[in-house]
Order: structure tokens, then sequence, then C-alpha cells
């Protein structure tokens, strides 16, 4: 087997070159070159469960793991660990407990770059120790989020609507730490983060994953370099012991098995920075338009969104009865200013109620209650407008060649009976 593809990617296979397999729990699946678009592997269900996670996530891939919770698993309003998603470019560093209870204090976290004087080194212990700590709740979600629906297809994992969580998070000020380590503002213009995680290929010079955010952004209060989940110790598949957390970025901004921060003179160049990863066109284009690389855009804020999590799709609910509807809208910058619901595909809207959030960047919880005028099959559709009055499309917003950002409103299917 000289290249091996383990994503498990049904709607791509048939495109896959000959040379390349598809592994499930380490063993190939042989005729999977054959296997129709569409059609998901059924052994998945038997792939073992995810150190941590609950039963019920949906494992897209396995090697690397990517796992999502379906949108009815997601109703809690501080997301339990359990249930935040998985999304790994490489390999789960070796040597860490599965579940973990305790933090290592010698793990380390140096920070380089040349808009720092020398590097510097900071413990785990010494971080806790030294900083102020800071708990906020903060929203991740993932930038290919929602892909599986883009037509033509993208490649990568077929994102259900389930990249997305919000657990609170502690650690300290990134901003504090870069200050400690006397970084110059005048110089600095990115960071970049580093984990321990492994490349796929087992090449030890090669990193999956290496991304980061404007200096800007590095500095803002939420930023931080979180060891706990919920005041426990992180997830190991959720960067255990130690990781970035930045709202209203792709979460691919937040670098996990954090060991390196470079506060770097230039934008960070670092592995899935470039190209055309997380990167959308600069220039909206026709669905299935390849784009040059100088042409494609780093994505920064995320859209604003909103994910129906009670009832579950297909729910049967008897006439006469008010169904209550809720679930969480979220974006990138702003808050979220309003939340509707239609029950007639979109030709009438009414308003839900909407919480605040408990602090900038996190989820706002929405309910409502819904009746309907008699029996049949409907679908209950939601919509967020964040603060600049930028509401969600109800069809697939801007078609990219990666499949990012896709915030159409989320449907639930309802049976009045
Ligand atoms: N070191 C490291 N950090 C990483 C990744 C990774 O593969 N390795 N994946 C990124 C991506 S693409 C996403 S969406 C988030 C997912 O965070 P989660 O797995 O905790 O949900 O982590 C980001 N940070
Ligand atoms: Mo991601």
């Amino acid at each position: 087997m000289d290249y091996l593809v383990h994503a498990q990617n049904p709607s791509i296979l048939p495109s896959l070159n000959r040379r390349k397999f598809l592994t499930l729990a380490g063993l190939p699946v042989v005729y999977a070159a054959r296997l129709p678009a569409g059609i998901t592997l059924l052994g998945l269900d038997d792939a073992d469960p995810l150190p941590g996670k609950h039963p019920g996530l949906t494992v897209l891939n396995d090697r690397p793991v990517n796992a999502e919770t379906p949108p009815h698993l997601l109703n809690d309003s501080v997301t339990p660990a359990a249930l935040m998603f998985v999304r790994n470019n490489g390999l789960v560093p070796r040597g860490l407990p599965e579940t973990p209870t305790t933090w290592p204090d010698d793990w380390t976290l140096r920070i380089t770059g040349e808009a720092v004087p020398e590097p510097v080194t900071f413990t785990l212990a010494e971080l806790r120790r030294r900083f102020p700590t800071h708990t906020y709740q903060i929203t991740l979600e993932c930038g290919g989020n929602g892909r599986k629906e883009f037509s033509p297809p993208a490649k990568g994992n077929q994102w259900g609507n389930g990249a997305v969580g919000c657990p609170r998070w502690t650690g300290v000020r990134l901003r504090d730490v870069l200050e400690a380590a006397k970084y110059d503002p005048r110089k600095a213009v990115y960071i970049g983060y580093y984990g321990k995680d492994t490349h796929l290929s087992g090449d030890p010079d090669k990193v999956p994953i290496s991304r980061g955010v404007p200096i800007s952004k590095a500095l803002e209060d939420e930023s931080l370099i979180a060891w706990a989940l919920n005041d426990e110790p992180l997830p190991l598949l959720n960067g255990y012991p130690l990781r970035l957390v930045f709202g209203g970025y792709p979460a691919s901004c937040s670098g996990k098995w954090l060991s390196e921060i470079a506060v770097r003179d230039r934008v960070h160049d670092g592995e899935k920075m470039e190209g055309q990863s997380y990167r959308v066109p600069c220039e909206p284009v026709a669905p299935g338009t390849a784009v040059d690389d100088e042409d494609m855009c780093i994505i920064l804020e995320m859209p604003v969104k909103s994910l129906i999590t009670s009832p579950r799709t297909g729910a049967v609910i008897e006439q006469g009865v008010p169904l209550s509807v809720g679930g969480h809208a979220w974006c990138g910058s702003s808050e979220v200013a309003r939340m509707d619901y239609s029950i007639d595909f979109g030709s009438t809207w009414s308003r839900c109620r909407l919480q605040s959030p408990a602090n900038r960047f996190a989820w706002q919880r929405f309910t409502a209650e819904v009746t309907f005028p008699q029996a049949g099959y409907y679908e209950v559709w939601a919509r967020a407008t964040d603060a600049d009055g930028r509401a969600q499309p109800m069809v697939l917003p801007g078609w990219n060649p990666r499949g990012y950002l896709n915030n159409a409103c989320h449907r639930i299917a309802v049976k009045v009976v």
C-alpha cells in the first residue's frame, strides 16, 4: 500500500485513484472503489467508540479521527465534553491518557517567532500559576461544517451540521503570555501554532496543520490558551492537555495539543494556511469553478448560523399540542440579533425568543412554541440574523472549491398526527 486514503468520504470514492485504499478500523475496504456515491459504510457504526466521546457521535473517518455530533445531541446550552465534535488532521500524540483526570505539569509551550526577542518556554504549571485564569463559553465551529450539501461536492470530510459545539473553556489569555514573552507590537502580524499531533504519513518532518490568526485577534480578551473544558481536563481528542481557543473564527485556528506559538512578522505560512485550505474565492464564483490560489482569501470571521436541536428531525407530534422548538444561534463577530422560524417553507416567519449570550462568542439559546393548523407533514426552518442585519440564506450560499462556510438555514421534518 503505497498511498493510503483513510478519508471516509463515500461521495468522492468513485473519483479515487485506483491505487488508493480506504481503510476502516485498520482493515482495507477491498471494493472501496466500487462503492456508489452516497452510500455510507455500515461498518462505521461498529467502529470502536472514541475515547471520552458519546457513542451517538457520527464517525466520518477513523484515521484521522473525525466525528460530528447529531443536532439533537447538541441541545445543552453548554456542550458536554463527550458531545464536543472531533476534527483531526493527523494522528493523536502518543503517550497521553485516553480519559485524562489531571494535567501534566511539565508539558511545555514555547513562544517563538520573528516578533519575540528570544524564544521563551513555559511549563503548563507555570502558565497556571503565573497568569490570571479566565473562563469563557465559546462556540467552535469547523470551517467545513455543512460541507456535505455543496454541489458539485467538495473534497474532504462530508460534514453534516454537527461540527460545532459551545463548551466553557478555562485558561490564560494568549495576550498575557505574549506580553510576558515581550513580543514586539510593531513587528507582530500573525500568530501561528504548532501541536504535538503527527502527520498521517508518519514523517516526523511534516506537521498535519499549523494555522493561526492575525495579531489583533490573538490579543482579544476571549482568545485563550486553555487547559480545561467545562472545568475538567480537555478530552484527549479535543487537544489535551493544552489548546488555543478563538471565538468566531473557523475552529481550525484553535490549535490542539499546543506546544509552540510563533509570533510572526508576516501572515503565518504554516501547513494549511496557504493554497486552497481554509480559504474561499475572494470574489464569488459559479459552482464548479476552479479558482487559482492567488484568488483565494483566508477565512476570518464565521457567518451567522443556527441549529435546531430539539425536537430531532422526524418527530411525530399530536395535533393541537404546541411543539416546543429550541436550538442555538451564533455568529463570528457581533451578536445574533433576531431569530425566526417558518413552518410554510419560508413564506412567512415568526419570531423566536432569543437569549443573550453568556459572553461574547458564546452561542445563544432560542425557543419557540409552534402550533400547526392541521395534521400533516411540516418542516420547521430556522433563520438567524446578526446585529448587522445579515441573515442566514435559505439555500446554499456561495459555492467554493473546498466547501466552507455553509450557513444555510437548518430544517427539521415534523409529522403532526
Ligand atoms: N494540532 C491540531 N490542532 C487542530 C487540528 C488538528 O488536526 N491538529 N484541527 C483543527 C480543526 S480543522 C478544527 S475544526 C478544530 C476542531 O477542534 P475539536 O476537535 O476540539 O472539535 O481543531 C483545530 N485544531
Ligand atoms: Mo476544521
